[in-house]
């Protein structure tokens, strides 16, 4: 097994975080990530990898040119506007408001690229979040030259990103960039895997329309959990990507019996489609200790879920996403990879 990381992940640095209408320290943090790299390193020794760099048309392949070109100068233009600390935004154009509008100032700028208030840009966050792309894009490199699976150290996150907004976490959506990569070397059908405890609106939004990128999650009830406004079992792909977009939602307190059982279903219906290949979205904030999740997995349903889906044979890249419970993420992502691995 190759573990890809690059450094420059762990530059960008929030702050604090707007929670329960407190400021709080981040939970998605570098250390998280140095942590789970010092995890990994010691579980598969001589594993660890540096990711290799892409050109930019590997992310202009999923996101917009006008938002990539905004991450790039957003804290430049924070700055120069004459303000201090991280780049927050804090107004949307909510239902029957000008959403399509770009303002030419950096608060409305801000705001027309994002969807929620925890996530700042900063000054480090376009390196750290190109570099996190890279990463994900070195794993699907190591697909393509026919290695059976591989581990992206993906840091910040990407599955809440959209084609065209960051939020949650995410900049770029590292998962996504990741299939398409592999789309364009010659895979005919790609399945996402998503089993972060949140679901991830952005995945979903980039692939809604299309059938030859099956994405399916199992995730916290958007009726009582972040991301609210996405996720519900009724959104099931549209034109040509209908019946191509599989949620399955749980109530918050699931532990292995139902979890493993919508698990189960997810993966049997990815055996049907017959991928190519498989991306996962492992988040491992499904874990009891974690801080933001109503989930209760254990380290052993963590090998559980890795021997599930080794089940499918397929080739299989993990791309890092969620879990902030620092002292658990390790251990469990470990355990899901020494599960897969049998
Ligand atoms: C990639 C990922 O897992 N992103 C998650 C983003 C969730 N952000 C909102 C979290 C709301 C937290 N509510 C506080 C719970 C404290 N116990
Ligand atoms: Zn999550």
């Amino acid at each position: 097994m190759k573990a890809f990381f690059a450094r420059e992940q762990l530059l960008h640095d929030q702050s604090v975080e707007f929670n329960r209408g407190e400021l709080t320290a981040p939970y998605e943090s570098g250390k998280r990530a140095e942590m789970l790299f010092s995890a990994l390193e010691a579980a598969f020794p001589g594993a660890a990898r540096d990711a290799a760099e892409f050109p930019v048309s590997h992310l202009l392949d999923i996101h917009d040119a006008d938002y990539i070109g905004f991450l790039q100068s957003a804290f430049g233009e924070w700055i120069a506007e004459g303000r201090t600390g991280d780049a927050f935004p804090m107004v949307w154009p909510v239902h029957d408001m000008r959403g399509e509008k770009i303002p030419n100032t950096i608060v409305g700028k801000i705001s027309h690229y994002s969807f929620e208030i925890s996530t700042a840009i900063t000054k480090h966050s376009w390196i750290s979040a190109r570099r996190s792309a890279e990463t994900a894009l070195s794993g699907a490199q190591e697909l393509s030259r026919g290695a059976n699976m591989a581990f992206s150290l993906c840091r910040p996150p990407g599955h809440h990103a959209g084609r065209g907004y960051f939020g949650g976490y995410c900049y770029l959506n590292n998962a996504g960039i990741a299939a398409q990569y592999l789309r364009n070397e010659g895979a005919l059908r790609i399945a996402i895997l998503d089993v972060d405890y949140h679901h991830g609106n952005g995945t979903q939004q980039i692939f809604y329309d299309r059938d030859d990128v099956f994405y399916v999650s199992v995730h916290a009830d958007p009726d009582t959990d972040f991301p609210y406004f996405l996720g519900y079992a009724d959104e099931t792909g549209a034109g040509k990507g209908e019946g191509f977009n599989l949620n399955i939602p749980l109530s918050r307190g699931a532990a292995w019996p139902s979890y493993g059982e919508a698990l189960s279903h997810a993966l049997n219906r990815i055996g049907d489609y017959a991928p190519d290949a498989l991306i996962v979205s492992l988040g491992v904030d499904t874990s009891a200790g974690d801080p933001l999740s109503g989930f209760l997995l254990t380290r052993d349903d963590f090998a559980r879920m890795g021997a599930a889906i080794a089940a499918l044979q397929r080739q299989t890249l993990f791309v890092f996403e969620g879990g902030y419970a620092i002292n658990d993420v390790g251990g469990n992502v470990v355990s899901v990879l020494n599960g897969f691995l049998g």
